[in-house]
């Protein structure tokens, strides 16, 4: 009994190893509460501007878009987000909303609005908009009348300090723009100055600051009930719900400063707000759908968004952006993971996205995008190859995949030295160049003047087009679509499904591959990535017994399992990626067995793995009615004799 007793300790010691390693495959998963058909959703980006121009002005409009829904639906995406088409001064590309009830002209009317969501409704795409409320244009009637000396009931919509002749604080110093309008007072802007932000309250009103309202303040509590108002306008119309743009700072703070005041003020009160729409929505538009650019998923997933991007935090630089050509200060800030270099690290990401991914599993989605409007296109220095290695990576990781314009063709990043539009700057206007559908005038975009297009199209002899890669099966365009519908087939890649990083795990490994597991239920799938120029070697555990692999997608390559450790070992060629399917034998259920075997005088030798014929002796054994006693864990002890002992855990 003594041995027996130690037997148990060293057993259990191991259970509980491999229980806590964060290296362990389970297929467990939950579901997050989201309305059903955004549970496994894949969206695409369209930018108004420029995805198709249907009348010859040079500008997209919303009958353009329409006339290529079928397209968009080629795709095999569920749904799409549009960036703000409303009516605006564009100062910045209509993220400054003069009208929220009415469509900019030069996209059309509501009316077209309208057909738009009933279009993409027959097609069965769901549709989202841009939800901008953290400030309105410097010409939306409410700040017309807020900038008026005389009190009104727009006075406090927005943030007015009480007299031009002192300044705010040094916590919103550069925050505040005086000397516009009739009033004494100075104004907080966002991001631009001609962006002046909507009053949502402070969280701690300073004393001193008369100012500053509370966030319960009879004013503030009337500017929110407005806009509420449209956002069910918009539902109404027919969108199934929104992306709200720049959601962690709606009340503001004298705990944060600089930049913070407009991107995250990690205010309770934000949540709050949010948790009020959310309500608002299950009550009214049951069906509606939330998406957060907050890039905080630990509060934007706590009971208020169904989704937050992923975006504003150094790893996503880290996998993508980190050259000075790629990123949006132009300043570099390393290597990119996903070059052809090789010199970029994915553990950076990893500590910061598993932080994130473990306190909000279960509760909602994080999105990795790929690309968007505030980006360097992906397609910048990026060869068609690599960029299906990290759209196989944006369409394995869990979480809403969302896919940005033109990024199913590898549209490239245009240069920067163009000029910039409504406040697009480089290198955001080298991302917001028109959609290239053709080989025709201007690219199949507009058949108006080249010179009075938005921005121009890309010049380029071979400036890839949908048209030449829709002849071509194994164009990115039609890879890409592959990928999609792989996300959708395998149950293991659904935006639910449990995700396990394997290498590199530990410092000291080479960087290079990436090796991940996705998995729900029996369904295990493995997505190994090799973004860089050079070939890439890496052996990692796999808790799973399999006896094959079958290849989904990517490259073929040598993929070996010891039996006895469980260790799998990857030889990949340079630019390469695979996604497999583990196919696992019918006692895979018995995973991660332990096998001990030594008589009690000879004490116990621990042996890792199950070898398969002591596996198909205990499960003949148990079918003979050997004794087996369930833990509390699921997990069965399996007595074979009193020498032999084997433990083992079901998965599910
Ligand atoms: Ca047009």
């Amino acid at each position: 009994m003594k041995t027996n007793r130690h037997l148990m300790a060293v057993l259990a010691t191991a259970m509980l190893s491999l229980a806590t390693s964060a290296q362990t495959i389970t297929g467990k998963y939950d579901i997050p509460k989201v309305p059903e058909w955004a549970k496994n959703a894949v969206f695409y980006q369209i930018y108004p501007q420029t995805f198709c121009d249907s009348d010859g002005d040079g500008i997209g409009d919303l009958k353009g878009i329409i006339s290529k829904l079928d397209y968009v639906k080629s795709l095999g995406v569920d749904a799409i987000w549009f960036n703000p088409f409303f009516d605006s001064p564009f100062n910045d590309a209509g993220y400054d909303i003069r009208d929220y009830y009415k469509i900019a002209p030069r996209y059309g009317t509501n009316e077209d609005a309208k057909r738009l969501f009933e279009e993409a409704h027959k097609r069965g795409m769901h549709v989202i908009f841009d939800y901008v409320i953290s400030y309105t244009a410097i010409d939306h009637p409410w700040f017309v009348a807020s900038q008026k000396q005389e009190k009104n009931k727009y006075s406090n919509y927005y943030i007015w300090t009480e007299t031009n002749w002192v300044d705010p604080p040094m916590e919103f110093a550069g925050q505040f723009v005086k000397g516009y309008g009739q009033r004494n007072g100075q104004f907080m802007r966002n991001f631009y100055w001609c962006q002046p932000a909507l009053n949502f309250g402070f969280a701690n009103p300073d004393p001193d600051q008369k100012w500053q309202l509370p966030t319960n303040h009879p004013d503030v509590m009337a500017m929110r009930e407005d806009l509420k108002n449209v956002l069910r306008f918009w539902m109404d119309m027919g969108a199934d719900g929104f992306r709200a743009d720049m959601a962690g700072a709606l009340v503001k703070t004298r705990r944060v400063r600089g930049n913070e005041q407009f991107f995250n003020t990690n205010e309770n009160e934000t949540k709050l707000f949010w948790r009020e729409i959310r309500r608002l929505l299950e009550k009214e538009y049951p069906q509606g759908f939330m998406v957060a650019e907050w890039s905080y998923p630990s509060d934007a997933l706590d009971d208020c968004f169904h989704v937050d991007f992923f975006h504003w935090f150094k790893g996503y630089n880290d996998l993508f952006q980190k050259e000075s050509w790629r990123i949006l200060n132009g300043v570099s800030e390393g290597h990119s993971y996903f070059d052809a270099e090789g010199k970029g690290d994915v553990r950076e990401f990893l500590r910061s996205y598993m932080d994130q991914y473990q306190k909000t599993v279960g509760k909602g989605y994080i999105s990795l995008p790929m690309g968007n409007h505030d980006n360097a296109r992906l397609g910048n220095k990026r060869t068609d190859k690599e960029l299906e290695i990290v759209y196989a990576f944006g369409f394995t990781m869990p979480g809403v995949p969302f896919l940005y314009y033109g990024n199913e063709i590898g549209m490239r990043q245009l240069p920067t030295n163009w000029p910039q539009v409504e406040g697009a700057y480089q290198p955001r206007n080298g991302a917001r160049t028109p959609m290239q559908w053709s080989q025709d005038k201007n690219l199949g975009f507009s058949t108006g003047d080249a010179n009075k297009l938005y921005l121009p199209v890309d010049p380029s002899p071979d400036a890839p087009n949908v048209a030449t890669q829709e002849k071509n099966p194994n164009s990115l365009l039609n890879k890409t679509r592959r990928l999609i519908a792989l996300h959708h087939s395998e149950p293991a890649l659904a935006n639910y499904a449990e995700f396990v990083p394997l290498y590199p795990s530990a410092e000291g490994q080479d960087p290079y591959p990436f090796v991940y597991a996705r998995a729900a239920g029996n369904d295990v799938v493995l997505v190994m990535l090799n973004p860089r120029a050079e070939a890439s070697d890496a052996t990692f555990p796999v808790n799973i017994a399999f006896k094959r692999t079958k290849l989904l997608a990517g490259d073929r390559f040598p993929i070996t399992r010891n039996k006895k450790t469980g260790n799998v070992t990857i030889s990949m060629p340079a630019t390469s990626y695979a996604i497999v399917k583990l196919e696992r034998s019918e006692r895979a259920e018995h995973l991660g067995c332990l096998r001990v075997v030594g008589a009690e005088s000879e004490g116990p030798t621990l042996v890792e793995g199950a070898p398969d014929a002591l596996l198909s002796a205990c499960l003949h054994s148990h079918a003979n009615g050997c004794q087996k006693h369930q833990q509390d864990d699921d997990s069965f002890l399996h007595h074979l004799s009193d020498s032999l002992l084997i433990w083992s855990f079901r998965i599910l």
